[in-house]
């Protein structure tokens, strides 16, 4: 099983090519947020430098391949990832799974931690932005 995000993906997406060559079979789960979250949380939620170009993910597995060896879902609830949990545990092919995640969807102990870590580079602050607003 493999876990990676939306910007991680378009910096090393020719490894999936690599994957279909040696058919190998691993459940991969896109994690789709629309950009650099890890980054919104720290510094610029809204800033177009957080931003990455839309792709289709889930047409990568059929793009990369000419032959067609893979399973492609895109899942926006809780619900149809089970559903698409459920078909992944019996296939016998590369399982593609898009999850469609909201913006800034993180843990609570992640966002305390991107605090600290803005606060380490910015100076402590209610929001690391307004320490940059008044500096500048
Ligand atoms: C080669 C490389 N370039 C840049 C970074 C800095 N970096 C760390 S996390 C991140 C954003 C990751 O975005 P995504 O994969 O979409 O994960 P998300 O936080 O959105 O879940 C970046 C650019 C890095 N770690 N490695
Ligand atoms: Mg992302």
């Amino acid at each position: 099983m493999l876990f990676i995000g939306d910007g991680s993906i378009q910096m090393t997406v020719q490894e999936l090519s690599s994957i279909l060559r040696r058919d190998l079979k691993p459940i991969i789960f896109l994690i789709n947020n629309d950009g650099y979250t890890i980054e919104r949380l720290i510094l610029g939620e809204n800033s177009s430098y957080n931003d990455v170009n839309r792709w289709r993910y889930a047409e990568l597995p059929y793009v990369l391949d000419t032959r067609n060896r893979s399973r492609r879902l895109i899942v926006h609830t809780e619900d149809q990832l089970e559903a698409a949990v459920e078909q992944a545990a019996t296939a016998n092919e590369l399982v593609f799974i898009e999850v469609m995640m909201e913006r800034t969807d993180a843990p609570e102990s992640l966002k305390r931690f991107a605090k600290m870590f803005a606060d380490f580079d910015f100076g402590p602050s209610p929001k690391a932005t307004e320490t940059l607003s008044m500096a500048v």
